[in-house]
């Protein structure tokens, strides 16, 4: 008998949790997974603060979003030659970076990142012919960007993080990008359209 109320409950439990999810399905594409319906929340738009003292010609921000951003748009196309051409390029602007002409917060700020994201772009560089490798990189250096763009600014031009909750085996991944659009660098082909904008920075 005790079991049975409890089914009971159980039932209504899940009959209201799917009139809920009904209720909202003009939302929600039909071929939308339940964790599509949760990254569907309303995206959050946050301003491109930086760091106290910093001023966004310090770092070469935009120039090096730019390389990023060229790598972001070939893994979309599944296009590991020209990823790997944005992964060089990226290098060469990093190097350029000059370190003399930062302030000690700006310079601690910036070294936490710097290595992390070199070696990042270095392997995506390195690897035109594997792609599911660049894709692995692309998960961290997409990591180093996001706190790029928090201490340093987005350029002057309005960035969206994206998540997919595929990527990374499942576990899940961001990207910056500069369209609203969502277009899946970790996917590509396979799933262009998979994950939602949980932030804008203006
Ligand atoms: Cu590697």
């Amino acid at each position: 008998m005790k079991n049975l109320i409890i089914g009971v409950a159980i039932t209504a439990a899940i009959l209201t949790a799917c009139n809920n999810a009904d209720n909202n399905k003009a939302d929600v594409k039909q071929t939308d997974t339940s964790a599509a319906k949760i990254s569907k929340a309303t995206p959050d738009t946050v301003p491109a603060s930086t760091i106290a003292g910093t001023t966004a010609s310090t770092i070469p921000a935009k120039e090096i979003l730019a390389g990023y951003i060229q790598m972001k748009n070939a893994l979309a196309k599944d296009n590991g030659k020209d990823a790997a051409a944005a992964g060089a390029s990226m290098v060469a602007t990093l190097a350029k970076v000059d370190m003399k002409s930062l302030s000690d917060v700006q310079m601690k700020s910036y070294m936490d990142i710097a290595d992390d994201m070199k070696e990042h772009a270095e392997h995506i560089g390195a690897n035109a012919g594997k792609i599911v490798h660049q894709r692995e990189h692309f998960i961290m250096l997409s990591k180093d960007i996001a706190d790029l763009v928090k201490n340093f600014g987005n350029g002057g031009q309005t960035l969206y993080k994206d998540f997919c909750p595929m990527a990374n085996e499942g576990k899940g991944a961001i990207w910056i990008s500069e369209v609203k659009e969502i277009k899946n660098p970790y996917l590509g082909s396979k799933m262009p359209d998979c994950g939602s904008v949980k932030e804008t920075i203006k």
